[in-house]
């Protein structure tokens, strides 16, 4: 079974706990998707892309996926850390860096999600240690490789990507 497997890949490389939590979340991460949602998108809304593109693209790309129902597509927005392991789950084990859709671009140092979707700011505990300290050099914001925790990057880095399909549009004036 996939779950298995992947907890012993984690053995293998010694990851931390925090992992283990999110290859339980990868084996939840199949089953079709919510009504009104683009094939390929797993029960909880969630499709990783594992296109190399910037974030922009990235947002970008996932907006093409909208369809014309009441579903809308973006970067994936969590409102907490059971979102966080949840879209975490659908990361391949090797390409565990994703851009979701959280940036500061507008004001340095205060992050908004793409969506109209009224989630709060990241926790303490979905921030990476130290993180984010890119200050106005790192103003996107990605699942890391290292950690499955939330990390502030270079815009222009090309990472593959977490689309989220849910009832809110992109909202354009947060970044
Ligand atoms: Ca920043
Ligand atoms: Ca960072």
């Amino acid at each position: 079974m996939t779950v298995v497997a992947l907890a012993g890949c984690d053995t293998v490389f010694g990851l931390k706990q925090a992992d283990a939590q999110l290859d339980v979340a990868m084996g939840d991460a199949t089953g079709n998707a919510p009504a009104g949602c683009p094939a390929g998108f797993n029960a909880d809304g969630y499709l990783f892309v594992p296109d190399l593109v910037n974030w922009v693209a990235a947002e970008q790309a996932c907006v093409a996926m909208s369809s014309s129902g009441s579903k809308h597509v973006h970067l994936a927005v969590l409102d907490d850390e059971v979102d966080l392991l949840a879209s975490s789950g659908v990361r391949p084990i090797a390409m565990r860096e994703a851009w979701i859709g959280l940036a500061d671009l507008l004001v340095e140092g205060t992050f908004q999600w793409v969506s109209a979707e009224p989630a709060g700011a990241p926790t303490t505990v979905m921030w990476g240690s130290s993180e984010p300290n890119g200050a106005t050099q790192s103003n996107c914001v990605k699942e890391n490789s290292a950690s499955g925790r939330l990390d502030d990057d270079t815009c222009s880095d090309l990472h593959p990507f977490i689309c989220e399909c849910d009832d809110f549009a992109e909202d354009s004036t947060h970044f």
